[in-house]
């Protein structure tokens, strides 16, 4: 394919090693929060039930701006107590946090100077971000705004760019964007980095330039501000990645409920997001279709892990700031693992080794010790082990809690079976094997 001139492609290098994207790669799972208005329909308008996300409801039942806005007038989350939720999020093993600061409704979680359509104007009026990140930092969890450009409230939002109106419309609407999120770094400069989302539509595609300018000026604002690869488009409308295929942002963000499954995405960093229902990300009262267990869970972000992404989980807290019962159980199941096999986890990225059967290969970059997940469990109970010529297994044992009497069994060149022994457990559980190139 023929290379075509992009100037206004990647602002940062393609695989930033300077601290703080080191930081983000080991941080390896994350907690992602959707929270605002949407919160109070959860899912219901007029009585009338509707199944998609909850967060589009407005779209789904057809509410007509001036209606939806009117939420805003309920909105008094009396329960909400970020230290509470930051104390989750630290239970379950959550490393970094990513809260929606707007969703695609306009609304704003914090109090700001370019809108009316914010926490202010509520009857809660307090500012929901300053306690949320300072209770997150105070965890020691890193904190990520989600931001969406996509305005359903903001009067010079618009899909396309059709005429001479639309177009000095946009140049305001781009001004807006500009001025919250600078607004954004400088009242929480703790914030470690942005999450964009609603960048799909024609009019922002057409503004390569500007979303460029933008990523600078952000990262100029906050030197090693982290941004994800769905804020960008190139001058050619070419999205996440630019023409020539150079990805647009510090990782890629297009995994979206579903994940890589080989290791053609080893070239870039990147993130997977989740639902725990099938696709809700507000808070919606029903929960249809496949609810996936923590187990279900546990296992996809070791999939990340071991091809070197990022996992983020979602909650969608109800309107008074509480959380679900069902994400609080996930909390600690989750939790309880990560106590015990986080270090598979954290820190963690492909291991250099073909996958096997049985589940994942992790491993600390440099490291001698690899991670074994195994997530499935052989008829035979015997953990096959292939590896690459000149490499042997010097010793192997359970990480944490041992479940059984392991023993190694030599049955080719460079292979091997682990026999597990009369193991039982309902969970993944880790063995770390030490390799040598002696024998
Ligand atoms: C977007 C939002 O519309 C949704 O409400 C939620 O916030 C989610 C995290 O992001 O939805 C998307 C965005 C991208 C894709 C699909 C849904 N995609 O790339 O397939």
């Amino acid at each position: 394919q023929e290379k075509k001139e992009v100037q206004y492609g990647p602002v940062s290098p393609e695989k930033r090693t300077d601290p703080a994207m080191e930081k983000w790669r080991d941080n390896r799972f994350g907690q992602f929060i959707h929270w605002g208005l949407y919160a109070i329909p959860a899912g219901y308008w007029k009585g009338k039930y509707y199944k998609g996300a909850a967060e589009w409801l407005k779209s789904w039942a057809k509410v007509p701006m001036n209606e939806w806005a009117k939420l805003a007038e309920e909105f008094n989350p009396e329960q909400y107590d970020p230290e509470e939720w930051a104390s989750m999020a630290k239970q379950m093993g959550a490393r970094y946090v990513v809260l929606t600061t707007k969703h695609h409704e306009g609304f704003c979680l914090w109090p700001s100077q370019y809108t009316d359509f914010d926490i202010s104007n509520t009857p809660y009026q307090k500012d929901l971000l300053k306690p949320f990140v300072e209770a997150y930092n105070k965890a020691g969890i890193d904190v990520y705004f989600y931001y969406s450009v996509l305005d359903w409230y903001h009067p010079d939002w618009r899909y396309a760019l059709k005429s001479e109106e639309d177009k000095q419309a946009f140049e305001r609407f781009k001004t807006f964007t500009k001025n919250q999120l600078s607004e954004l770094i400088e009242r929480y400069p703790s914030v470690k980095g942005f999450w964009f989302d609603g960048t799909w539509d024609a009019s922002w595609k057409a503004s390569g330039q500007f979303s460029y300018e933008l990523e600078k000026h952000m990262k100029q604002l906050k030197p090693g501000l982290i941004i994800n690869s769905r804020m960008r488009a190139d001058e050619w409308g070419s999205r996440h990645f630019d023409s020539n295929g150079q990805m647009m942002g510090d990782y890629a963000s297009g995994w979206e409920r579903k994940l890589p499954t080989d290791t053609s995405v080893l070239h870039n960093d990147w993130e997977a997001c989740m639902t725990v229902p099938e696709n809700q990300w507000g808070y919606h009262k029903n929960w249809e279709g496949h609810v996936k267990t923590p187990t279900e869970l546990i296992e996809m972000m070791v999939r990340c892990t071991a091809l070197s992404g990022n996992f983020l989980l979602n909650f969608g807290p109800k309107e008074d700031g509480s959380i679900r019962e069902e994400e609080q159980l996930l909390v600690k199941e989750i939790g309880n693992w990560m106590e015990q096999y986080g270090n598979a986890i954290y820190n963690c990225a492909y291991a250099g080794l073909e996958k096997q059967d049985w589940g994942y290969f992790t491993r600390e970059p440099g490291s001698k010790t690899v991670n074994m997940v195994v997530c499935n469990i052989p008829v035979n109970k015997a953990l096959r082990i292939q590896l690459p010529k000149n490499l042997f297994i010097q010793h192997y044992e359970y990480m944490g809690k041992p479940l059984s009497k392991l023993t190694l069994e030599e049955i080719g060149k460079n292979e091997y079976f682990i026999h597990l022994g009369k193991v039982k457990t309902k969970q993944p559980f880790v063995i770390n094997i030490q390799l040598t190139s002696e024998k």
